[in-house]
């Protein structure tokens, strides 16, 4: 039996690591078990980015509280709204304690997502939402800290339009900046906000 329990929490603790492809898998299933690993040194890291107003922010400035991170790209069509509706509903349940956790949307498509646009995007989710843009290196060292996989695909090769395939987990980091837990896409936010108040 703790033979078994060791094998789930090892396979978890693989599908955090691998993050993308793992994380598209788990899309298609409404509701992924959610499982914590202690992988603190192998998720998460320094980032240099720009916020919505235009100012150059670092991981550090978040330090003491709490942030809540997901990557994606404003013409997402589906899976980065209702994560980030998701996110807000977790925060509205958190109450007053959300004071201590900090909403962070990176994006994958820094060459649409400029700082401007970024600020018009995250507002819907709610007033403490961070958006963060940077170059296309800036982000995929980002992307890399926290095992977020994503390419760039044309559905429709007669136009330059594109669209970004990429893993979908929310990650929640301390107040110290380290790696807590993730949530798989479709986790209900009741559940999430149960899960953050645990450390709250
Ligand atoms: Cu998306």
């Amino acid at each position: 039996m703790r033979g078994r329990f060791l094998t789930v929490i090892l396979a978890g603790f693989l599908i955090g690591a691998l993050g993308g492809a793992s994380a598209l898998f788990l899309t298609k299933r409404a509701e992924a078990p959610q499982v914590e690993t202690s992988g603190k040194a192998l998720i998460g890291g320094p980032f240099a980015l720009t916020d919505q107003t235009g100012k150059m922010v670092t991981d550090q400035d978040f330090r003491g509280r709490y942030m809540l991170i997901f990557f994606g790209f404003t013409h997402c069509p589906d899976i980065c709204p209702a994560e980030l509706q998701v996110m807000s509903a977790t925060l509205d349940g958190l109450g007053p304690k959300a004071a201590e956790v900090v909403p962070i949307f990176i994006t994958l498509d820094p060459e649409r997502d400029t700082q401007a646009i970024m600020g018009d995007y995250v507002k819907n989710f709610g007033p403490s939402f961070v958006g963060l843009t940077g170059s296309l290196e800036a982000i995929a060292e980002a992307a890399k800290a926290y095992r977020v996989t994503y390419s760039k695909f044309q559905e429709d090769k007669t136009t330059s339009d594109y669209s970004i395939d990429h893993s979908a987990l929310v990650y929640l980091m301390g107040p110290d900046g380290n790696y807590i837990t993730h949530f798989a896409y479709g986790t209900p936010a009741a559940k999430m906000t149960a899960t953050l108040r645990r450390y709250l």
